[in-house]
């Protein structure tokens, strides 16, 4: 595996991006939909794996949606799980090998709809990993539809008028939930909309793997993260629009350090 940073080793040209250097974790592509924020979810999350020097002992639980592809570009020992599952999962791996670096990436219709149960009962276990939550507000990878965090007066494939609280009752904040139990050492909301978001978000997944090294107990990182396409937006508009719904809901910032 190698670990150093991929860089061009050029000096960037007018209008070019400065960060053309990339995570030598990363194999390859993405393939997921222009404006999409789950890559920049990704990355970020295997800076900090790279960071913090546990790439060699990090195992990787992953979910079902579209970032369940990134199991082909991410250069970490991975296990992909039955939907909402992962923490179950999770939790086996790390109780076996408890020097190990363990985390689960999952969408919120995977942690939120699918697997509810799974990851509120690893937290007030207290499990000792970090589980990862990619929150859209839609089943991205099966065409967009609601799910438990959908916010309310957003537009879904199954709410095409928005969602109504009366028809489709409230959404859910896992990360809220997480956070009021006492086995959760460290949970904090992020989101991949702007650059001061972005290096929020890593601050808080680092600090995430730090609790879950030094032992503390469960952490949480939930990420909002773009998906113009199941929310019916130009590219363009995702970050903006994500602003406006996803965050107005659940607030950034963290809930237990
Ligand atoms: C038990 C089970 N139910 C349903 C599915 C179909 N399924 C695959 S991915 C997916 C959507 C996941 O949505 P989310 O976790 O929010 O990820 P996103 O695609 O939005 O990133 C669903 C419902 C499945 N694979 N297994
Ligand atoms: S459907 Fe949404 S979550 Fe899935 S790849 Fe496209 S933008 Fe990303
Ligand atoms: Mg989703």
């Amino acid at each position: 595996m190698n670990l150093s940073i991929v860089d061009t080793g050029q000096a960037p040209e007018h209008g070019q991006l400065v960060a053309d250097s990339k995570p030598s974790l990363l194999l390859g592509e993405h393939s997921l939909c222009p404006g999409c924020g789950e890559p920049v979810a990704l990355r970020v999350l295997l800076e900090v794996l790279q960071e913090l020097d546990i790439v060699q002992r990090t195992i990787g639980v992953v979910g079902h949606g579209c970032y369940g592809s990134f199991v082909r570009i991410m250069d970490v020992d991975v296990l992909q799980c039955l939907h909402g599952r992962a923490p179950a999962c999770a939790t086996g791996i790390k109780r076996v090998r408890p020097g190990c670096a363990v985390f689960t990436l999952q969408g919120d219709g995977d942690m939120a709809n699918e697997g509810l149960q799974e990851v509120l009962h690893a937290a007030a276990r207290g499990e000792k990993f970090t589980c990862v939550m990619l929150n859209n507000g839609v089943f991205g990878d099966t065409g967009g539809q609601q799910t438990a965090t959908t916010v309310l007066g957003q537009r879904t494939k199954t709410s095409l008028e928005g969602r109504d609280p009366e028809a489709h009752g409230y959404p859910i904040p896992v990360a809220d939930l997480v956070a009021s139990l006492r086995g959760s050492a460290y949970v904090a909301r992020g989101a991949v909309s702007t650059a001061g978001g972005v290096a929020q978000t890593k601050r808080m997944l680092r600090k995430a793997f730090e609790t879950q090294l030094a032992g503390k107990g469960f952490s949480l990182v939930e990420i909002l993260t773009m998906c113009p396409t199941g929310w019916f937006v130009p590219v363009a508009d995702g970050p903006g629009y994500l602003s406006d719904s996803l965050e107005r809901t659940y607030p950034l910032g963290e809930l237990v350090s």
